[in-house]
């Protein structure tokens, strides 16, 4: 069998936070116990056509297993979840309903997420950022708090961990170090039993030991 191979940056910008998207993945192939081999590329390489035939939008993360290459984290963990099981339930609606929160996590949740991160970032700099942040912010608040409703005191969104969760909890991790999950006690230790799992660990050890190995190594 084809080991299935996947890319991620050579140097991730946030030194290995976890917070780039091949992070999802690997995750996912933790949950299901399938090694996997990661092919590095920077900046550059993402734009050259040998990346661009993987990903016509030349970012990371792709992947290949032999039988299908894909690009799209929600596309990756989909298929991963479907050829290896243990993360989608075994009844056809609970998989329909574990497909619809890995939707929400990446339509209806990320985007006002990234969002913020964008605002404070890439635009941080601008003149009118310190009216846009509160304003994006406000954006976010209903969303967190429908979650928080529908979480509840649930450990997961529905039943058992699935590739739902995997998906909510990779995006919700992107607000750590803005603070803002303080408001939001239930997410907070939602997000902390997604990062508690040995799975997740293991994915962001992974990442981690790339983003911080020696230059040129
Ligand atoms: N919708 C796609 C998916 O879900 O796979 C989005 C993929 C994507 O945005 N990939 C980014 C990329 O390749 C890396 S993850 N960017 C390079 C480019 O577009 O040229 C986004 C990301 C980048 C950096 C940080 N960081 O440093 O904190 C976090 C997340």
């Amino acid at each position: 069998m084809i080991p299935i191979t996947i890319t991620a940056f050579d140097r991730s910008p946030d030194g290995g936070r976890g917070l780039a998207r091949d992070t999802r993945v690997r995750w996912a192939l933790e949950e299901v116990g399938q090694p996997y081999a990661v092919r590095l590329v920077d900046f550059e390489a993402l734009k050259q056509a040998e990346h661009l035939a993987r990903n016509p939008f030349g970012q990371i993360p792709t992947y290949d297993d032999g039988e299908v290459a894909l690009f799209e984290s929600g596309a990756i963990v989909l298929r991963i979840a479907e050829r290896f099981g243990t993360l989608l339930p075994a009844d056809p609606a609970g998989r329909s309903r574990a497909v619809m929160w890995m939707f929400a996590a990446l339509n209806t949740i990320e985007p006002p997420i990234l969002d913020l991160t964008t605002a404070k970032i890439f635009e941080g700099d601008r003149p009118w950022a310190g009216q846009r942040v509160p304003l994006v912010i406000e954006r976010l608040r209903p969303r967190l708090d429908q979650l928080a409703a529908h979480l509840g005191d649930a450990e997961w969104l529905d039943g058992s961990f699935s590739a739902g969760d995997l998906m909510m909890v990779s995006v919700l991790l992107r607000l750590g170090s803005s603070g803002l999950l303080d408001d939001w006690p239930s997410l907070a230790a939602y997000v902390a039993r997604g990062e508690a799992r040995p799975a997740y660990k293991r994915a962001f050890a992974a990442q981690l030991a790339v983003n911080t190995r020696p230059q040129g190594a």
